[in-house]
């Protein structure tokens, strides 16, 4: 037990009619989504987490991806104000799993910041400058994680839906990447593992522990990470929750054991 949990939602009934930017619509199959949806938590819970299932919320298609709705650190909580005004009614029941041990901030209207275009890296926060990411929200961030100690700083993301969608860091200095869509000379000197052409959206992984989580559709991607890591490289089927443009992060949010700022866990903002 690693003391990590992670906050999960099973699919809504609803999931087909989630948000859409760069795919078409298809038809969602709900019983293989809720399938897979327990495979991943089961991969979670295997290395570890304790995973925390939350009721779909049935209004809202995407409630799945709660990765979108709070970011969480060791020192804080930020919640987020999605980009898609029809994700906005998603936060608060995340919100609420995840206040108590440390202190919560918020990013306020007008800024708007999904957690899919939030990439922490030791403690530099890269964020995706992105359809759903705005550059207050990006300043704001910057306002309230300085004085965790952390520096936050944007990155553009071209055409994909998040930053992660993009890019992920399987460790510190090693990340997988789209060089379509992200530019990997933002992130300094670090190794990178560029997707195999054919599979576009293998960049979104998921380091749980000794593990890391990577896409089942890009076998190729990820045995080239499985080379340079000595980590267990675990593919997760997803596909029905890719039919809505997801990936492996987008389904959890990582809490991490609160850590030295625990002791004044009252403290909130809005920014
Ligand atoms: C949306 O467009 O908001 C959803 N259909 C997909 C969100 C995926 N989130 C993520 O990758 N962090």
């Amino acid at each position: 037990m690693t003391g990590a949990r992670a906050v999960t939602r099973e699919p809504p009934s609803r999931l087909a009619e989630g948000e859409l930017t760069y795919l078409r619509a298809t038809p969602v199959d709900a019983a293989t989504a809720a399938d897979q949806h327990a495979r991943y938590r089961k991969a979670l819970a295997d290395r570890g987490l304790d995973v925390i299932v939350l009721p779909p919320l049935d209004d809202h298609p995407d409630c799945a991806f709660v990765e979108d709705v709070a970011v969480c650190l060791p020192e804080c909580v930020v919640i987020c104000r999605p980009g898609a005004e029809s994700r906005r009614g998603e936060v608060d029941s995340v919100a609420e799993v995840l206040v108590g041990d440390r202190p919560v901030h918020a990013i306020g209207a007008p800024a708007t910041i999904d957690g899919g275009d939030v990439l922490v890296i030791g403690d530099t926060v890269y964020v995706g400058r992105s359809g759903r990411t705005d550059d207050r929200a990006i300043s704001a961030l910057g306002r309230i994680l300085d004085d965790y100690g952390y520096a936050v700083t944007g990155v553009a993301v071209g055409a994909a839906l998040h930053l992660k969608t993009a890019v992920t860091a399987v460790a510190e200095d090693l990340l997988v990447a789209n060089p379509d869509w992200v530019d990997v000379a933002a992130f300094g000197a670090r190794r990178v593992v560029p997707v195999a052409p054919d599979e576009p959206f293998g960049a979104n992984t998921l380091t749980v522990g000794p593990a890391v989580l990577v896409q089942e559709r890009a076998p190729r991607t990820s045995d080239a990470v499985a080379r340079l890591v000595p980590l267990d490289v675990v593919p997760v089927e997803i596909g029905e929750f890719a039919k809505v443009e997801a990936g492996l992060t987008c389904l959890s949010i990582m809490i991490p054991p609160a850590g030295p700022t625990a002791s004044r866990p009252e403290t909130t903002s809005i920014v």
